[in-house]
């Protein structure tokens, strides 16, 4: 799909904003079903089986020759990895050091709404100097992160893994290694929040946002086979708090297995990511399995997970997550022999295949949720444009908007048509998605391509407030977000 429309970016090195347009449209939100109530996530529960305290601070972290004064949890970028097994109970308190306040979301988890960490629907917002405990059951193993749910927070450095192993899972490999993609600007260009005040400086305002200079921003980006997926460029790409040209080494021996998951903690970045020389076997994507699906190269979208198996050769051998429709990216080495270290801007080969999009996948059976059709049928607009910087659903702002409404146990049905010239990577709470197209792929962020609708079901099944939106934080942040209450 070549990318036809002009465009103009935000430079978070410190230019400017543009873009092309698309008007939005409005469609109104009902429904009336009614069936039986599967058990919800329960808040009350027994002891913990992991306990932490995490601490939201102001902090120095090292990129790699590079410094940053930055938000981070306990002074490190990614955070400190938290583990447990499924069906544990995790009690976590936040500390709160930032000069201002914060929530933590658990992102993918499937656990009682009161601990879903979105001020104004789940919970007030944790105090500058507050602290705030985090106490709920990880029913479903996977891959999860957690952020904030507050402002562009995110964009920070204020995000970490969150593992959920399967205790009935056989474990068939060597090594597990965890990796975090981000795009960073805070500390080193425009800090986050200062880009959403340019944002929103022309939202609304048609005029004022084409006066805006950065022209010569066009030099930072590429072209993506799938449209617009970014808006900003960055200074930086990083794999586990990492620039490319001082990367983190991971060591194993030839013919060893090693599962890698991969998480998309950037705040406006869609990665391609391959490794060197390698045919990765995509076993899980946003913790559920899928049907084994051998791939040179996978798209990874703001919000999404990937588990993937590689058999690893002899040598040293990059590991590349590219800024898809940006010139830029992050790098992480595997060394199992000798061999020369790659240059920070290596471009793996893989790259030249057709990446897979995850939700093209299909099932493991044992993931499938059962048929059965949909009580409610509700179709969503994804709508908004660059220029004037303006993203909502249902051609409103979140604020304005009407919150999605179902009755606890029914299937209901969302349709999602992105009537915008961008992809965007919609992400549901407190559930997981089934999607008809493809065999009842169970995913939690799905991106939905410029111009084209995406079919999810959900079975509702956990009560409560949670937020539905876009995973592009600035356009999450815009106005492009509603929820679903029951
Ligand atoms: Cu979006």
């Amino acid at each position: 799909m070549p990318n036809i429309f002009t465009r103009r970016r935000l430079i978070a090195g410190g230019l400017g904003i543009g873009g092309a347009a698309l008007l939005s449209a409005c469609t109104p939100a009902t429904g009336q079903p009614a069936s039986p109530v599967a058990a919800p996530p329960t808040s009350t529960f027994g002891a913990p089986a992991f306990e932490a305290t995490l601490r939201a601070g102001v902090t120095e972290v090292d990129l790699g020759g590079i410094t940053a004064t930055t938000w981070a949890y306990d002074g490190r970028i990614p955070g400190k990895e938290f583990r447990a097994k499924a069906g544990d109970v995790l009690k976590i308190r936040v500390e709160n050091t930032l000069p201002v306040e914060t929530s933590v979301h658990w992102h993918g988890v499937r656990l009682h709404n009161a601990a879903d960490g979105v001020p104004g629907l789940t919970q007030d917002p944790i105090a500058a100097g507050a602290d705030f405990t985090y106490e709920f059951v990880a029913p479903d193993p996977g891959t999860y992160f957690f952020h904030p749910h507050s402002g562009v927070q995110i964009d920070r450095g204020l995000h970490a893994p969150l593992i959920i192993d399967d205790p009935a899972e056989p474990g068939r490999y060597d090594h597990e290694w965890v990796l975090v993609l981000d795009d960073w600007t805070d500390g080193v260009g425009k800090s986050p929040d200062d880009i959403l005040a340019a944002f929103q400086a022309q939202h609304g305002s048609v005029s004022k946002g084409m006066n805006m200079d950065g022209m010569s921003g066009m030099s930072g980006m590429g072209n993506s086979p799938l449209g617009d997926v970014g808006d900003i460029v960055y200074p930086h790409y990083l794999i586990n708090g990492r620039i490319p040209a001082e990367p983190l080494t991971l060591t194993a021996t030839p013919g060893q297995k090693a599962r890698i998951r991969l998480i998309n903690a950037a705040a406006d970045t869609l990665f391609r990511v391959a490794l060197g020389g390698h045919v990765m076997t995509i076993t899980h994507t946003d913790g559920y399995p899928v049907q084994p699906t051998q791939t040179r190269a996978l798209y990874l979208a703001q919000g999404e997970r990937a588990d993937v198996l590689v058999t690893l050769g002899d040598g040293v051998f990059p590991l590349v997550a590219a800024a898809e429709g940006k010139q830029g990216q992050g790098l992480i080495l595997v060394r199992t022999g000798a061999g020369a270290k790659p240059a920070p801007t290596v471009r793996p080969a893989e790259f030249d295949s057709n990446p897979q999009l995850l939700a093209a996948l299909m099932p493991l059976d044992s993931a499938r949720m059962p048929v059965r059709e949909p009580d409610q049928v509700e179709q969503v607009t994804l709508n908004g444009q660059m220029q004037p910087y303006a993203w909502g659903m249902n051609g409103v702002t979140f604020g304005n908007d009407t919150p999605i409404r179902t009755n606890a146990g029914a299937r209901l049905r969302l349709t999602m048509v992105n009537e915008t010239m961008m992809a965007h990577p919609m992400h549901i709470h407190g559930h997981t998605w089934s999607l008809p197209s493809n065999g009842g792929l169970r995913k939690d962020t799905v991106l939905v391509l410029p111009m084209q609708s995406i079919t999810a079901d959900l079975q509702a099944d956990n009560p409560g407030k949670w937020a539905y939106h876009c995973h592009n934080i600035y356009h999450a942040e815009i106005g492009m977000m509603t929820s679903l209450q029951y």
